[in-house]
C-alpha cells in the first residue's frame, strides 16, 4: 500500500509544524507549498534530515509549484497572514481572501479529488470562499477551529479542577471568532458535570458560575492571548496539532465526533453557511453533522455567532470574492 499524499499549502509556522507531525506520525508523504522561494524546500529538508533520528519513512518535498501537489489525497491550507497584536481575525479578510482564491484555484486544478482542511483566518469565511472557488462538494471542505477551541476550554477546566485534561470533554461551537460558543451545560470530567464539580469545590453557586464565566471568556480570547505574547504571529503548535487530529480521522476513517467548521443545511437553524458544529469525520470527509438541542441561552449565543459569520461572508461577497 502506498502512503497517502498530503499537500500543505502555506509553509509558515503552522505549515512547518504540520509537516513535522505528519512525518513523525507517518501519516503520509508531505508536499509543502509556499509562494516564498526556498522556504518550503528548506523546511522539508530540515525535517527530512531528522528521519534517521525520528525513525520515519515519510517523504517530504518542498515546492513553489502547484504541479507538485498533483493527486493529493488531503490538502491542508494555512496560506495567509496571521494576526498581529490588537488585530481581530476579521481584519485579515481582504488580504487572506485574495490568497485563498488563488489557493482554491491551484487545488482545484491539481488535486480535484482531495479533501481540504482549511485553517487560514478568518476561518469561517475562508472555508466558504475555498468551497465557492473550488466547487468541491461540501463534505470535502472542512475548517479547523472547533478542536482547538474545545481543547483550549478543556485545558482551562483541567487546570481549574486539578484533573487530567484527558478526562475532560468540553465542546465549543459557532464561528471561530470572539462570538464562539463554549457549551457549559455538557462540559464534563469523565461524565461528571463540570458545574457540579465547581459548585462542590467552592461550596457557592455564584462563585462557581463566576469561575466558569472566566474560563469561557478566556477560551473566547485564547487566540488573542497568544498573539499578544508572541507579538510577531499567532498560535501555531496547537492549531497544527488540532488539524492533525482531523487528518488522522480522515486518513484512518476513524468516524471521530469532533467540532469543525462544516456546511449547514438547516442544522441548528442555519442554512447555506459554514459554522462550527459537531461532525463525524471519516474517509469521505464530513460524513454527518450531529445536531443536539440547545437551550434558549445557547441558541441565542449560537444565533449571535452565526450572524457574525454571515456578516463576514456578506462583506466578502460585497468585495467581489
Ligand atoms: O485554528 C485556527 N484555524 C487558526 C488559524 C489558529 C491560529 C492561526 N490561524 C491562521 O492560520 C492565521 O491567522 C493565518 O491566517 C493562518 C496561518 O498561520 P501561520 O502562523 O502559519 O502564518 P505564517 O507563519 O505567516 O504562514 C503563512 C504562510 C507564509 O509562509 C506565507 O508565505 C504563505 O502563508 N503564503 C502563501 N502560501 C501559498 N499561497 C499564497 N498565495 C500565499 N501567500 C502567503
Amino acid at each position: 500500500m502506498s502512503r497517502k499524499k498530503i499537500a500543505l499549502i502555506g509553509g509558515g509556522q503552522i505549515g512547518g509544524v504540520l509537516a513535522q507531525l505528519i512525518a513523525l506520525k507517518q501519516l503520509g508523504d508531505v508536499v509543502l507549498y509556499d509562494v516564498v522561494e526556498d522556504l518550503p524546500q528548506g523546511k522539508t529538508l530540515d525535517i527530512a534530515e531528522a528521519a534517521r533520528v525520528n525513525g520515519f519513512d515519510s517523504k517530504l518535498t518542498g515546492t513553489n509549484s502547484y504541479k507538485d501537489i498533483a493527486r493529493a489525497d488531503l490538502v491542508i491550507i494555512t496560506a495567509g497572514l496571521p494576526r498581529k497584536p490588537g488585530m481581530s481575525r476579521d481584519d485579515l479578510l481582504v488580504t487572506n481572501a485574495k490568497i485563498m482564491k488563488s489557493v482554491a484555484e491551484g487545488v482545484k486544478e491539481y488535486a480535484p479529488k482531495a479533501i481540504a482542511i482549511i485553517i487560514s483566518n478568518p476561518l469561517d469565511a475562508m472555508v466558504t470562499l475555498f468551497k465557492k472557488v473550488s466547487g468541491f462538494p461540501a463534505n470535502r471542505v472542512v475548517g479547523q477551529a472547533g478542536i482547538l477551541d474545545s481543547s483550549r476550554f478543556s485545558t482551562f477546566i483541567a487546570w481549574e479542577l486539578g484533573v487530567s485534561v484527558k478526562d475532560v470533554n468540553a465542546l465549543v461551537l459557532g464561528g471561530h471568532g470572539d462570538t464562539m460558543v463554549p457549551i457549559v451545560r455538557y462540559a464534563n470530567v469523565n461524565g461528571i458535570p463540570v458545574m457540579e464539580l465547581l459548585e462542590r469545590k467552592y461550596k457557592d453557586k455564584i462563585k462557581a458560575a463566576e469561575v466558569m464565566k472566566a474560563m469561557v471568556d478566556r477560551t473566547k480570547m485564547a487566540g488573542g492571548e497568544v498573539v499578544k505574547l508572541l507579538k510577531t504571529g499567532s498560535a501555531f503548535y496547537s492549531p497544527a496539532a488540532s488539524a492533525i487530529q482531523m487528518a488522522e480521522a480522515i486518513i484512518n476513517d476513524e468516524k471521530r465526533l469532533i467540532s469543525a467548521c462544516a456546511y449547514l443545511n438547516g442544522e441548528f437553524g442555519v442554512t447555506g453557511y459554514y459554522v462550527g458544529v459537531p461532525v463525524v469525520l471519516g474517509d469521505t470527509g464530513v460524513e454527518k453533522v450531529i445536531e443536539f438541542s440547545l437551550d434558549q441561552e445557547e441558541q441565542a449565543l449560537m444565533d449571535n455567532s452565526v450572524n457574525a459569520v454571515k456578516k463576514l461572508v456578506e462583506d466578502m461577497d460585497r468585495l467581489g470574492f
